[in-house]
């Protein structure tokens, strides 16, 4: 604590400047406050590479967005759902807490006794923040699970396509990454494909000490390994290390490396004896690529055609590939499209051909981008949160309607069509029907593709009950609005590290809650009371008393498992606030798919064939058409050089240069759409979201930096602010994930006149096998805004 300073009136008024230690999805830090109030923060010395985005943070809590006070939707409270039509087109009322707590509790209560736990969305897919206690999707789970059960889904916006297709091709959804200490040992080449790590390591799904991010910028100029990105954006990773850029054009990487792998067969340079002995199917794949399946030979100059990188450049990265050490880092971006499962079926293919699966410093990895992915892991035992898998406190009588999980990207299809029956990967789903939609920690208008076809859906359920900080799109379509405080608010405990058990930090409160805020285990608690469910819900404790036994539990797995690391006593970890944990040895070293390498048969990886599998009997099984049994390229309905498949092609073309594929990737000054309410001014170009535009497909359409522009799909259209760059690949535009949608009227047609990406996306799936989310895969025409520019009032509160 920093000395108290002198005030004018000190008899009347002591000012008191304060440091609190506390963590954040950005990291640990300082949350500076003078006379209760954030004045800015200062990173935890350890962290390696402190956020950028830490001062924003201090300012989240006073945003002009903030929900004050509970808030009704003003026809809800006159007509309950019989209003559910004007969802998103409502104005708000204020109410006490108690009368939006016995609203929500009504909700609750009549849903369950008319329908039974089967017409309940309670999965409130989201980032919430970090706290294991004040944890507000597994709260609201606990009480849900107290109520009898909700709609249970597989698969998340992440990883859906990636995660479903690498059990088949290595027998693990996630597989450890070779550890970075080997890598900067033995690696020469390190590919960068569809990642674009110095974004997206910024967070943690706990919190962070961003190890992976000091890592990454010490590649810059590295004397051995050379660094390539391959990407339609070039990330800014490659900005600033300097990595070679190779702009693919979006949704094309099957065709890159079906050229590379034809190089690679006809140069003699795949490694045959690696691929005959550690993977099954390759046969059948090298028939695909030298055309003898399709009558299509998947030369350098056909892959070229269909990515736009030429194809002297594809066979320079193949015969270099082949050459070096290369570790293929492979992101998340070109999963998140249509047969978003075969890019990295592809991929694993390519590092089995180049032979170095298993080699130290070789091979692929899956998550060096995300949460320090690839760091030799602490040891220390793991703090666990609050659980949230809690047998049912009430006896369910309604039998089950439906089927008990669904693909959780398919919600707006759930809620829009009760009974559709859909295959997912090898099973048939029937969707259930819901009543009620409970959110807290999310946001779904942020997050689900197609905002316009959710809010058509979203208008279905019955009630729709929203735990939230900030007035978002979702608060602004819920019809009981409870305002929750912030994690600056509250005091919590959390983990530092989801791939990487750092240890242990208290997130000490430091301000009050702002406004009528409330933690959500104060809300949850309260609702639970309401529902007859306090003593099961809070087991008797308070926030703080939960917060200390979470610690003791894990404390004592950690004396019980005699780890090295004890936990100190509880007192101790108060005072000091963290605990990190030692790195060892033992944890060092680690080569990915090295037994296996050394010896398949004694080690066999947990596929069909307990080998690399190239070909899957079971995908060949299931006889989808959106999945083939190898990895190949198919193109999507609306990709590049597809407009004339589209139902209205006509109006993908425009005069002024026909359509551009939308990227939407993560925003470096965002997680997701959180800290859009006070980063909006500075981030935003002619006041909107900023669109990223090639020079050649501006000057098309008389574009320059600083004009609102107007960017639409056959789903919908965005205003947005255009920067005319060339880190932007001709033929694709940027709209990155998560700024806030802002539907307005405007000369008659309904735009987002602030530019939030999933207006344009499609909701479709993946494939039948992951059934996963869009974010890629859209065509757009862009052009220039003429008439009057509306302005933006979604990070105001709406009108009471
Ligand atoms: N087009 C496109 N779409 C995408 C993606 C993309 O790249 N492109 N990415 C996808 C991915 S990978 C993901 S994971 C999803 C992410 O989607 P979300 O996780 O839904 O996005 P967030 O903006 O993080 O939403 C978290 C919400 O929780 C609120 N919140 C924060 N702390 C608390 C708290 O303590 N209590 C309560 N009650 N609320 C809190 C925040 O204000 C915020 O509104 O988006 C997916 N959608
Ligand atoms: N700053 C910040 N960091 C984050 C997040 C955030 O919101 N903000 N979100 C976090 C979350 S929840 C997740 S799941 C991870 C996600 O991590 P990723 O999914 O890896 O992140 P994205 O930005 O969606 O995509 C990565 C890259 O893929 C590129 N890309 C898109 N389409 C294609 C394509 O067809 N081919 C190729 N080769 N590249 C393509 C994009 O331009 C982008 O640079 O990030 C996490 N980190
Ligand atoms: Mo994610």
């Amino acid at each position: 604590m920093a000395p108290a300073s002198h005030s004018i009136l000190p008899e009347l008024r002591i000012m008191t400047e304060r440091e609190t230690l506390t963590a954040s999805h950005w990291g640990l830090f300082y949350a500076l406050t003078k006379d209760g109030r954030l004045t800015g923060a200062r990173p935890f010395e350890k962290d390696c590479a402190p956020s950028p985005n830490l001062e924003d943070i201090a300012s989240l809590p006073y945003a002009e967005a903030r929900i004050l006070e509970p808030m009704v939707r003003r026809s809800f409270l006159e007509r309950g759902k019989d209003s559910r039509a004007d969802r998103g087109n409502d104005s708000y009322v204020p109410v006490s807490w108690d009368k939006a707590l016995d609203l929500a509790a009504d909700a609750i209560r009549s849903t369950y006794r008319d329908f039974g736990p089967s017409a309940v969305w309670g999965r409130s897919y989201g980032w919430k923040s970090p706290g294991s206690v004040n944890n507000s999707i597994a709260l609201l789970q606990r009480l849900l699970n107290l109520m009898g059960g909700y709609i249970e889904t597989g698969n998340s916006y992440s990883t859906a396509a990636i995660g479903t297709i690498l059990p088949y091709a290595l027998g693990i959804k996630d597989p450890r990454s070779t550890g970075w200490d080997t890598i900067l040992e033995h690696t020469e080449r390190i590919v960068l494909w569809g990642c674009d790590p110095l974004v997206t390591n910024d967070i943690d799904w706990t919190t962070t000490l961003h190890e992976g991010t000091e890592i990454f910028r010490s590649l810059k100029g590295h004397p051995r390994i050379r660094t390539i990105a391959v990407n339609p954006v070039c990330p800014r990773t490659a900005q600033e290390i300097g990595s070679q850029w190779i702009a693919a054009r979006p949704g094309t990487d099957c065709a890159l490396m079906l050229g590379i792998l034809y190089v690679l067969i006809k140069e003699n340079l795949a490694d045959e004896a690696f691929l005959s002995r550690c993977t099954t199917g390759w046969p059948e794949l090298r028939s695909y690529v030298l055309g003898d399946e399709d009558g299509i030979a998947k030369t350098p100059a056909w892959a070229a055609a269909e990515s736009g990188v030429p194809a002297h450049d594809i066979e320079a990265l193949a015969r270099d590939m082949a050459a070096h050490r290369t570790m293929i880092m492979f992101g998340w971006g070109p999963q998140r499209a249509r047969y978003g499962e075969l890019p990295p079926w592809m991929a694993v293919a390519l590092a089995a051909a180049l032979g170095q699966i298993g080699l130290p410093g070789g091979g692929i990895g899956t998550n060096y981008h995300y949460c320090n992915g690839g760091c030799p892991p602490g040891t220390g035992p793991q703090l666990g949160q609050i659980p949230s898998r809690v047998p049912p406190a009430v006896p369910v009588v309604h039998p089950w309607k439906g089927s008990r999980a669904v693909p959780v990207a398919r919600m707006a299809d759930v809620l829009a069509h009760p009974g559709k029956v859909i295959a997912w990967n090898g099973s048939r789903i029937e969707y259930p029907d819901v009543h009620l939609v409970f959110w807290a920690g999310g946001n779904p208008f942020a997050h689900h593709p197609d905002t316009r076809r959710l809010e058509e859906a979203w208008r279905r359920p019955d009630a729709v009950i929203v735990a939230e900080s900030f007035w978002n799109a979702t608060a602004r379509h819920a019809d009981i609005v409870l305002p929750a405080s912030t994690f600056l608010e509250r005091t919590d405990i959390t983990p530092i590290g989801t791939y990487i058990n750092d240890g242990i930090v208290l997130m000490k409160q430091a301000i009050d809650p702002i406004g009528g805020s409330k933690s959500d285990y104060a809300i949850f608690s309260a609702l639970a009371r309401r529902l007859g469910l306090e003593e099961p819900f809070t087991e008797g404790l308070t926030e703080a008393e939960w917060i200390r036994k979470l610690y003791e539990d894990a404390r004592s797995r950690s004396l019980a498992s005699g780890l090295k690391t004890l936990l100190p006593k509880w007192e101790s970890f108060e005072k000091a606030g963290v605990i990190l944990y030692p790195h060892e040895k033992k944890n060092e070293g680690y080569v990915a798919f090295a037994d296996f390498r050394r010896d398949p048969e004694a080690h066999p990886l947990k596929t069909e064939t307990g080998k690399i599998v190239l070909y899957s009997e079971r995908i060949a099984s299931l006889g989808y058409a959106d999945c083939p049994p190898h990895p190949a390229y198919l193109k999507p309905y609306e990709a590049y050089g597809n407009a004339e498949h589209a139902a209205d092609a006509a109006a993908l073309r425009n005069p002024e240069g026909g359509y551009l594929q939308l990227v939407s990737p993560k925003s470096d000054a965002r997680l997701h759409s959180q800290l859009n309410a006070v980063t909006f001014r500075k981030s935003q170009i002619a006041g909107r979201e900023i669109c990223l535009i090639n020079p050649a497909d501006a000057s098309l359409r008389n574009i320059a930096t600083g004009d609102v522009i107007r960017v639409s799909s056959l789903r919908g259209a965005i205003l947005a602010g255009a920067v005319v760059t060339d880190s932007v690949r001709p033929g694709a535009v940027v709209v990155h994930h998560g700024g806030w949608f802002d539907p307005q009227k405007v000369e008659g047609e309904a735009l987002d006149v602030h530019g939030s990406s999933n207006v344009l996306t499609p909701d479709d799936p993946a494939s039948s096998l992951s059934c996963g989310n869009i974010a890629s895969t859209a065509l757009v025409q862009v052009s220039k805004w003429t008439g009057t520019a509306p302005e933006v009032k979604v990070f105001e509160p709406p009108e009471n």
